[in-house]
């Protein structure tokens, strides 16, 4: 297959003003009508080429004048009509089978509904059109179905008349803002709604609703009121107000991702916006809210203003990342959030920066832009739009972006467009910062502190290096803001001068390869805090002393950073074989006893580095090593707190057991219960070589955590603690849960998840077991991703059984979701990526997987992109 170019991209020939597309529903036999208006904008000569897949074309006419057969060509992939004049209107009319459309792709039927999934490129198999996001044309839909089983028809914009026609009725949508075809959807069916409404603070008044599978009504309450807070928030913080009267969301069981963001009627997985305390957990809550607030604000960063082309994806997806982590972070504290996000930078992009699926955060071709929905141009994309605000300030951040919206508004922009705003308001040249843009792989950034005690100056040297990536073997220097604040070696705040000013706290950009940073007036030998809130996503080694790294665990004034030494120590002791617990579990113990510190703070800081962490840096990855070592670090760690721990643990339980309030999922009743849970977690540590006594104190803890539980959170954390221990009770305790919970299936989504990470030799077996349970179904790609990637990405050990056979089963099942989800299927491949970094036989093992994957015939395009990429 040939790939699509950055460099090949052509303005559209023809401009669609207007779409009028006319839908009776059926299962198998859709008909689908599209009157287009169109005119050309491109050479006089070219031909009109319309974007198609698996449509049964029925007829064709060009100003009301059916064609001929031979007056256009059609292909799997298209529909070419020679000669057309520079405006007209053309009538295509389609038969589609919604019901067989298991790619979940265009239109599709999730639990006799008909839903649609249209981004990116779904439309072209719903109706020939010019399917590519610079052509935004204003539609009008007609959606007809039978009364019964379908009493709702929905679709973008306002709904402007709806009608009977014997058991049939319809209703016709208009949107009135231009949009691409990606944006387009369609549900049809039976449904529950919850009704709201918000006065924006322009005053216009806004209906909001949300529609979910009867009886389910009461669980779109926690997503309705995350909605109403980012609405307000988008006002209040970016001064961006929502435009249409109507705004719908509908919860669908069968979806490939997380959510969508159609312009006025949003499609969600279920399993991110139905919640109750019994169901899910403050997890879930807090994703939830964030998935909300991320596919309400591309109205604008998206919507309003959309993309180009697929390589500009990052401009709505980097954009509205850094404003849901915004979000966030106000709803539930910055620093925890921060944390939260680095985390999660660190646990997928990083890896894919630095394997064979390194791409840039505008990538320069593809053969299925599908895969380019990663890490990388999600989460790297934000952290791009979060330096950029670092550097010029969050007034100035402020001004460029309302420069951007309303320069933009209403077109397809470029990331040169993006940048361009904050060219205009700041009159700085920000071409530099497109590397960031162009470049992958992740910088490595090096600094040297040296002191002179007499000049009572502290010198630090920069240095920055770009290693290779595929296809991109020269790297350049880009700008890296490093904010920097001083400590002394007790912990307290040092302030020094610095242009002539008294500070602590300063940032520097590195923007060439190496530079030199001189503070002044540092009155004694500092520890340094650098890049504190990780203000660059970066690799960082600061030479600096173990005692140092302490200094900032136990009083860092960056809460980030006090985070980030904890890590660091925790990494060097974990894998250096000697390394000891005892001065960690000492920094650790303080910490927890640090009153000014926040619950939520506190269990993050609990938790150890995981796994994939530790493979990161260790070469070669030997994964036994690495679960060998983690968990022997933190039975030393358990037993040398356990006391503290279990003090702490039952206080907070007398506390749960004796408060009569209702469950909240406010941050900081779930930091509380968060703090509580990694507590027990730590606890459990402690089975490693305990005797009879301890383990007898540890089932019991388990048991009681979760047969005491009132809440999906606790209940998931007392299941956990009874799967680590691994003990009798353990199948007992499963089928309790199952019995509980198996008439609902996101749970039971949790319930099989829970089951493939647990760290145990036996889970392979189990996992091979699971996918023959009668409630697993691979067509459903939650209830797959439960079993299959939670195992995978998440059971490291277990995957990397040295036997191969987690590869294979992986293997398996990417071949096996192939054949009719390709887009599911490869987004799996990324757990062979690394495979070169790991020790033998794992190396070969992997390789091997791969090699059959690509060995396979009529494999997708999706799957042979990415295994390619990752063999080569
Ligand atoms: N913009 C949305 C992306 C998306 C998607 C992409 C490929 C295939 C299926 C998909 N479903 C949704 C989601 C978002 O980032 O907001
Ligand atoms: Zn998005």
């Amino acid at each position: 297959a040939r790939p699509i170019r950055l460099t090949d991209y052509k303005a559209p020939d023809f401009r669609v003003s207007d779409t009028k597309l006319v839908f009776d529903l059926h299962p198998t036999e859709t008909k689908v009508t599209a009157t287009l208006t169109l005119e050309r904008i491109g050479a006089a000569e070219a031909p009109l080429v319309l974007l198609g897949e698996r449509l049964k074309l029925l007829g064709v006419s060009l100003d009301g004048r059916a064609l001929e057969t031979s007056d256009y060509e059609v292909t799997p992939e298209t529909l070419t009509i020679g000669d057309v004049p520079d405006r007209f209107t053309l009538d295509i009319a389609v038969q589609i089978n919604p019901q067989d459309n298991k790619t979940l792709e265009g239109l599709y039927m999730s639990s006799g509904r008909y839903c649609t999934q249209c981004e990116a490129e779904g439309f072209r198999k719903i109706v020939y059109f010019p399917d590519r996001p610079d052509v935004l044309s204003k539609f009008t839909v007609t959606v007809r179905a039978p009364k019964a089983g379908f009493p709702y028809l929905l679709s973008n914009g306002n709904l402007i008349d709806a009608g009977e026609d014997g058991d049939a009725h319809y209703a016709i949508w208009e949107d009135p803002f231009f949009k691409p075809s990606y944006l387009f959807a369609l549900v049809a069916g039976e449904l529950d709604v919850l009704e709201d409404a918000f006065t924006t603070a322009s005053g216009r008044k806004v209906d909001l609703k949300i529609y979910v599978d009867t009886g389910m009504r009461e669980r779109a309450a926690y997503a309705m009121d995350a909605l109403k807070r980012s609405m307000r928030w988008d006002e209040e913080v970016y001064g961006l107000e929502y435009d249409l009267d109507l705004f719908m969301i509908v919860a669908v069981r069968d979806f490939n991702f997380g959510a969508m963001e159609n312009k006025g009627l949003n499609i969600f997985n279920a399993s991110l916006l139905l919640a109750d305390p019994d169901t899910v957990t403050d997890l879930d809550y807090e994703r939830i809210e964030s998935v909300i607030a991320h596919e309400y604000f591309h109205n604008w960063s998206g919507n309003r203003v959309t993309c180009r082309d697929w390589f500009q994806l990052c401009l709505k997806e980097g954009l509205t990342v850094f404003r849901d982590q915004g979000f966030s972070a106000d709803m539930r504290g910055d620093a925890v959030q921060r944390i939260k996000d680095v985390k999660a930078l660190r646990a997928r992009q990083f890896p894919e920066d630095a394997g064979p699926l390194a791409h840039p955060v505008r990538p320069s071709s593809y053969l299925k832009i599908d895969n380019f929905y990663t890490a990388t141009i999600y989460e790297k994309g934000a952290e791009i739009v979060g330096m950029l605000k670092t550097y010029v300030g969050p007034e100035v951040y402020r001004k460029a972006l309302d420069h951007y919206f309303q320069t933009n508004d209403g077109t397809a922009a470029t990331l040169e467009d993006f940048l361009k705003s904050f060219e205009a308001v700041t009159g700085e040249d920000f071409a530099p910062w497109l590397k960031w843009y162009v470049q992958a792989g992740t910088p490595h950034l090096s600094i040297t502190p040296s002191y002179d005690a007499e000049t009572q100056r502290l010198t630090l040297a920069l240095a920055q290096v770009t290693h290779p990536t595929p296809a991109q073997a020269n790297k350049h220097p880009v700008p890296i803001p490093v904010r920097l604040g001083l400590l002394s070696e007790d912990g307290a705040p040092l302030t020094f001068t610095i242009d002539g000013e008294t500070v602590s706290d300063t940032l520097f950009v590195l923007r060439e390869a190496e530079a030199e940073l001189v503070l002044e007036d540092v009155a004694v030998a500092p520890v340094v805090s650098a890049l504190r809130r990780f203000s660059a996503p970066v690799k960082l080694t600061l030479t600096e002393l173990d005692a140092h790294k302490f200094a900032r665990f136990r009083g860092d004034a960056d809460p980030f950073n006090r985070w980030e030494a904890a890590q660091s120590l925790a990494k060097d002791l974990i894998l250096s074989a000697t390394g000891t617990a005892a001065a960690y579990a000492e920094a650790l113990r303080a910490t927890l006893a640090d009153d000014t510190l926040d619950d939520a703070f506190k269990a993050l800081i609990i938790g150890l580095p995981t796994e994939p962490d530790l493979a990161q840096i260790l070469t070669p990855v030997d994964p036994a090593y690495i679960h060998a070592r983690r968990s022997a670090f933190k039975a030393e760690l358990s037993n040398a707190l356990f006391d503290d721990i279990e003090a702490l643990y039952e206080r907070f339980e007398d506390e749960r057991l004796e408060a009569q309030a209702p469950f909240s999922p406010d941050a900081k009743s779930a930091g509380r219960r968060a703090l509580r849970n990694a507590l027990l977690d730590l606890m459990m540590a402690s089975h490693i070589d305990a005797d009879d006594a301890r383990r007898e104190k540890l089932n019991w803890r388990a048991q009681y955590h979760y047969q005491l539980s009132h809440n999906m959170t606790d209940l998931m954390a007392g299941l956990n603690a009874v799967a680590q221990l691994h003990g009798e009770d353990y199948d007992g305790t499963l089928e309790h849960f199952y019995d509980m919970f198996k008439t609902e299936p996101l749970v039971l989504d949790k319930w099989f998840a829970a089951q493939a990470m647990c760290a145990n030799p036996e889970t392979l077996n189990r996992v091979r077991r699971l996918t023959q349970h009668p409630d697993f179904d691979a067509r459903v790609p939650n209830r797959w991703r439960a079993v299959v990637q939670a195992f995978a990405a998440n059971n490291p050990s277990v995957f990397h059984d040295v036997s191969g056979q987690g590869y294979d089963f992986i293997a398996d099942q990417i071949l096996l979701v192939d054949k009719f989800n390709p887009m599911t299927a490869a987004r799996l491949v990324e757990v062979f990526g690394g495979f070169k970094r790991y020790a033998e036989p794992h190396a070969s093992l992997m390789k091997a997987a791969l090699e059959r994957i690509l060995a396979t015939p009529d494999l997708s395009k999706n799957v042979s992109e990415l295994a390619g990429k990752a063999l080569a």
